[in-house]
């Protein structure tokens, strides 16, 4: 918003007429056809969103629907070909923000300060082998070591190097059955709008488990990762945004189809996205 605001006011006060034969016809004149072709579009634009507003608050998801339907394949195209990138030590970056809310509960106020030696991971759902594994488990697994970069919804992006077990070697041990689709990562932190509106959590497609960069990280930058960034426990899925990356993560389960998990739309930001408790960007 501020940026459109400071960009239009320059564009008006520098010489709007001249500007706009440059933005419209591409030209260096001083005709007022530009001017008035702006008028025209900015007036259509008025018109058309004060319009839909109505309409497009009261049907968040419908309008999201439509949008999947629209675009949704021309996107899905353009994600088969991710690159899921791998970086080197020396682009690793100096800052990695951090996003989300903290754990609030004594239960990971005590595991944290036992420095997560009583944790467990609970895995569980359409699996043959329902398991809990525990701290000692969970490092006696084989560890992968990834440099990837993550990017954020809300404009940002870093790059980090990764410590932790795969999730194949997770699917291993627990065996998925054929009807699974899906699967949901819990966090031990509730969402954003706290305890009230419950725990943050996010599904993720199955094939991206099988991939050998997607994993439950317990190192960050060659060192335990800080409670800030997840610990004891945080997902990366490479094929992702940042808000999938669940930080604290407490149980996986294994689903079909994520319809009655939460409120059904896939995940916490998934769920209160429509809701403008957030406006990022
Ligand atoms: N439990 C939980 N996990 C979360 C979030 C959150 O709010 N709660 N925020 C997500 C978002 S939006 C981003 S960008 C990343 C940020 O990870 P970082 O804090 O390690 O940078 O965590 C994701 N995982
Ligand atoms: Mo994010």
């Amino acid at each position: 918003m501020f940026f459109i605001l400071v960009h239009t006011v320059t564009v008006f006060i520098t010489g709007l007429v001249g500007n706009l034969n440059h933005i419209v016809l591409g030209t260096n004149t001083q005709s007022y056809v530009p001017l008035v072709v702006y008028i025209i579009v900015m007036a259509v634009i008025v018109i058309l969103s004060v319009g839909a507003s109505p309409f497009t608050l009261r049907y968040p998801r419908v309008v999201a629907r439509v949008g999947k339907f629209m675009i949704g394949w021309l996107k899905a195209l353009m994600e088969w070909s991710t690159p899921r990138k791998q970086y080197r030590e020396k682009d690793i970056s100096p800052y990695f923000w951090p996003n989300g809310a903290l754990p609030t509960s004594q239960e990971y106020q005590d595991l944290l300060a036992g420095d997560f030696k009583d944790f467990s991971l609970q895995i569980g759902g359409l699996v043959d082998n329902p398991t809990t594994l525990t701290w000692a488990e969970l490092m006696a697994l084989p560890k992968n070591e990834q440099i990837t970069q993550h990017y954020c919804i809300q404009g940002w992006s870093a790059i980090g190097k990764w410590g932790g077990v795969r999730m194949l070697d997770i699917m291993e041990i627990v065996n998925p059955k054929p009807e699974a689709k899906w699967v949901v990562f819990y966090s031990l932190a509730d969402g954003a709008e706290g305890p009230a509106h419950g725990r943050y959590y996010d599904c993720h497609r199955l094939e991206h488990m099988h991939r050998d960069t997607t994993m439950l990280a317990y190192e960050m930058n060659g060192e335990r990762l800080t409670e800030t960034h997840g610990a004891p426990l945080r997902l990366r899925n490479e094929d992702e945004l940042g808000f999938k990356q669940v930080k604290w993560v407490e149980a996986i389960e294994f689903v079909e189809s994520f319809e009655h998990v939460g409120w059904g739309q896939g995940g916490y930001n998934e769920d209160h996205e429509f809701f403008g408790y957030r406006m990022p960007i």
